[in-house]
C-alpha cells in the first residue's frame, strides 16, 4: 500500500533526525534561535527544552489546542487540531493535520482547513468528522465570520479520496451550512459533533451553546447533510452551567467491551453526553438515555449535570473528542492539555500544548461511570522493564524504582492492604464535591491511617521537587471514600533563579478526584504515564483519571527519581509493580 511505502521513505531520515535530537538532548540543550517573519512573540533565546515531551503528540513548535475531527479512514488515523502557525500563544487558528497508521508515529501533512473564505476568514474553530455512506469523510467546523466572533457552521471534504493522507480539503461555496437564527447566541454557537443517523434516516448534530447562563446543545437535523433545520428543543440543557464547548454525544455498550459507531441505538446501549464547561475549563459527562422518538437525551437519575458531575479527568484535560475506530472496534478519546507555566515561558520555549495519550473508553460494569485506559499501542514504546513484587511499605517508607528512565516512563502498580480499620474518619463538614481542596489540605506528607500511599514521580534527589500521585482512604458512615490526588504543589522549585523565567509563577494545583471503588478485595491500582512535563494517571483501572502538567527544574532527564511511598500508619504491600522506560516514537509529527 502506498502508505507503508511512504512510511519506509520517511523512516530513515526520521531515524537520523531522532539520533541527532537525542544527541542534543544529552546535555539538555536544544538550539531554538529561530526567525519568524510574523512571529508574535518577543524573543529568541536558548531555552533548555527539558519540558518537551518524549512520546506525547506535539508539533515541533507553536501553540496547539483542541483535537479536532479525529477519524480512521482506509487504514489511516487522522488527527486534526487547533494550531497557531505563527506563535506559541492562541490565535490565527487553523486545522493542522497529522496522519498515522498506529496512533503512535505521526506524520505532519498540510493544514487541512485555514481561513480563506468569508465564512471562516476570522478563524477555523473546532468541529468533527463524519464518515458518510459510500465511505466519504466530511468535516463540520465552526467558522468565525467577523471581528465580533460571530460563529457559523461550515463543511469541508477531501479533494482527492484516493490520496491516503487526504492532504487537501475543499470548502465548497454553499458554505456556511448553518447560521444562527434569532433564538441562538451567535457568539456561543460552535464545535459541531460527529453526526448520527436517526431511525428516520435523518442526520443529527449538536453544537455547544448557552442561553444566558444555561448551557445547552442546539440540535440540527438534515436529510442530505447540506440543508439543516434546527430542532424545536435542545438535545439537552442545564441551568447555571454557563457556555458549553466541544460537546460529544455517543453510545456505549451496556454488555460488552467493544466501542460503538456513533449512530448505534437500542436496548443494549447507554449514551454519553460530554461537554467542556467554559466557566471551569473542565470536562463533565453524564450517562443517560437517548429517547429517539422525542430526540432528547435524558441523564440517568443519579447523574449530575455541571461541575459537581463526573469528569473524564480531574486535572488538565480539555476540549476532548472521541471517535469510533472500526479497525479495532473501540471508541478512542483524545484530550488536550495546555501548559501550566506562564505565557512568557511558552513564548521562550516556542511551543504550548500537547495532545494526551489517546484513551479507549468503555462503560464500567456498574453502569454508573466510564472507564478510560491508554490505547494498547502505547505499550509498543515500553523498554527495559523493571518489576517489584510483594514488597511491604511500612509507615513512612519509600522504595526507589531504579533501572529505567523515570522521566519518561510507564508505571503500573497494584497496592494491597490487610485492613481498612485504620482509615481516617471522613469529616462530614468536608465538601464532598471538592476533592481538590481536601488534597491540598492533606497532601502526600500529612500522615494518615490508610494512605497516603502511591508514587512520587519526577522527584529530585533530595526531594526538593516531586509530583506525588496517591490514594488516601477515609471511613464514612457505612462505606469508604477513596481520594486520589496528583499534587503539583511541590513539582518545581519556587526559585526564580532557575532557567525558567517566572518559574515560580507556574500553576501548581493539587488535582484530585474521588474513586468510586469497592474495597472488598483490599486493593488499589495506579498507572502513571510520565513524560518530562506531564503525568497522566489512571486510578483503579481507569475509574478516576488525573493529568498534571509540571515543570521540574532539578528532576529532569537522568536526574529524576521515582519512588513508591506510604505515609499512612497502615502498612501497604506492593503486590506488583511493573515499570518501563518509554522510548520516543520514530516519527513524531515532523
Ligand atoms: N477552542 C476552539 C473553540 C472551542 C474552544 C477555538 C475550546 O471552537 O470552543 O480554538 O477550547
Amino acid at each position: 500500500m502506498e502508505f507503508s511505502k511512504s512510511a519506509v521513505n520517511w523512516a530513515l531520515p526520521v531515524l537520523l533526525l531522532s539520533c541527532f535530537l537525542a544527541l542534543l538532548n544529552i546535555n539538555g540543550v536544544e538550539a531554538s534561535h529561530k526567525v519568524f517573519t510574523e512571529f508574535q512573540s518577543i524573543n529568541s533565546v536558548n531555552v533548555r527544552q527539558v519540558h518537551r515531551t518524549g512520546y506525547h503528540f506535539q508539533p515541533t513548535k507553536h501553540w496547539i489546542n483542541d483535537p479536532n475531527g479525529p477519524m480512521y479512514y482506509n487504514g489511516v488515523y487522522h488527527l486534526f487540531y487547533q494550531y497557531n502557525p505563527k506563535g506559541a500563544v492562541w490565535g490565527n487558528i487553523v486545522w493542522a493535520h497529522s496522519v498515522s497508521t498506529d496512533l503512535i508515529n505521526w506524520k505532519k501533512v498540510e493544514h487541512a482547513i485555514y481561513p480563506s473564505k468569508p465564512f471562516d476568514q476570522f478563524g477555523c474553530w473546532s468541529g468533527s468528522a463524519t464518515i458518510l455512506p459510500g465511505n466519504k469523510p466530511i468535516i463540520l467546523y465552526t467558522g468565525i465570520i467577523d471581528k465580533n466572533n460571530t460563529q457559523v457552521q461550515n463543511y469541508a471534504v477531501p479533494a482527492n479520496l484516493s490520496d491516503p493522507y487526504l492532504r487537501e480539503w475543499i470548502k465548497p461555496d454553499n458554505n456556511p451550512l448553518i447560521v444562527a437564527d434569532q433564538s441562538v447566541n451567535k457568539t456561543s454557537f460552535r464545535d459541531p459533533t460527529t453526526a448520527w443517523l436517526g431511525r428516520d434516516g435523518h442526520w443529527r448534530i449538536v453544537m455547544g451553546s448557552r442561553r444566558k447562563d444555561r448551557g445547552m446543545t442546539h440540535m440540527y437535523r438534515s436529510k442530505d447533510f447540506m440543508h439543516w433545520t434546527k430542532a424545536g428543543h435542545p438535545l439537552h440543557s442545564s441551568a447555571g452551567t454557563g457556555n458549553w464547548e466541544c460537546p460529544d454525544f455517543y453510545p456505549v455498550s451496556i454488555s460488552g467491551k467493544n466501542g460503538l459507531d456513533t449512530s448505534v441505538m437500542g436496548p443494549n446501549v447507554k449514551h454519553v453526553l460530554k461537554v467542556s464547561l467554559d466557566v471551569t475549563r473542565y470536562e463533565y459527562y453524564t450517562l443517560g438515555s437517548y429517547l429517539a422518538q422525542q430526540d432528547r437525551y435524558v441523564p440517568d437519575k443519579d447523574m449530575v449535570d455541571g461541575w459537581n458531575g463526573l469528569r473524564y479527568d480531574y486535572g488538565n484535560f480539555y476540549a476532548s473528542k472521541s471517535f469510533f475506530d472500526p479497525s479495532k472496534n473501540r471508541r478512542i478519546l483524545w484530550g488536550w492539555a495546555n501548559e501550566s507555566d506562564t505565557t512568557d515561558n511558552d513564548v521562550q520555549k516556542n511551543w504550548a500544548g500537547i495532545q494526551l495519550i489517546p484513551r479507549t473508553i468503555v462503560l464500567d460494569p456498574s453502569g454508573k461511570q466510564l472507564l478510560q485506559w491508554p490505547i494498547e499501542e502505547v505499550e509498543t514504546l515500553r523498554r527495559n522493564k523493571v518489576e517489584l513484587n510483594n514488597q511491604k511499605l511500612a509507615k513512612g517508607e519509600k522504595i526507589e524504582i531504579k533501572g529505567i528512565t523515570v522521566a519518561q516512563a510507564d508505571v503500573d502498580v497494584t497496592f494491597t492492604f490487610n485492613s481498612l480499620d485504620n482509615a481516617e474518619p471522613f469529616d462530614p463538614s468536608w465538601d464532598r464535591y471538592d476533592a481538590q481542596k481536601l488534597c491540598s489540605q492533606k497532601g502526600s506528607t500529612v500522615q494518615g491511617g490508610l494512605g497516603p500511599f502511591g508514587l512520587l514521580t519526577l522527584a529530585s534527589e533530595n526531594l526538593e521537587e516531586y509530583t506525588p500521585v496517591f490514594f488516601r482512604v477515609f471511613k464514612d458512615q457505612n462505606k469508604h471514600v477513596v481520594l486520589m490526588c496528583s499534587d503539583a504543589s511541590r513539582s518545581s522549585l519556587m526559585d526564580p533563579k532557575t532557567h525558567m523565567k517566572n518559574g515560580n509563577d507556574a500553576y501548581r494545583p493539587s488535582f484530585a478526584g474521588f474513586v468510586n471503588v469497592d474495597l472488598k478485595d483490599k486493593k488499589l491500582s495506579l498507572r502513571s504515564l510520565i513524560d518530562n512535563s506531564v503525568v497522566e494517571s489512571f486510578g483503579a483501572g481507569g475509574k478516576t483519571c488525573i493529568t498534571s502538567r509540571v515543570y521540574p527544574t532539578l528532576a529532569v532527564y537522568g536526574n529524576a527519581h521515582l519512588y513508591a511511598f506510604n505515609n499512612g500508619t497502615e502498612t501497604v504491600n506492593i503486590e506488583s509493580l511493573n515499570a518501563w522506560t518509554m522510548s520516543r516514537p520514530l516519527q513524531m509529527n515532523h
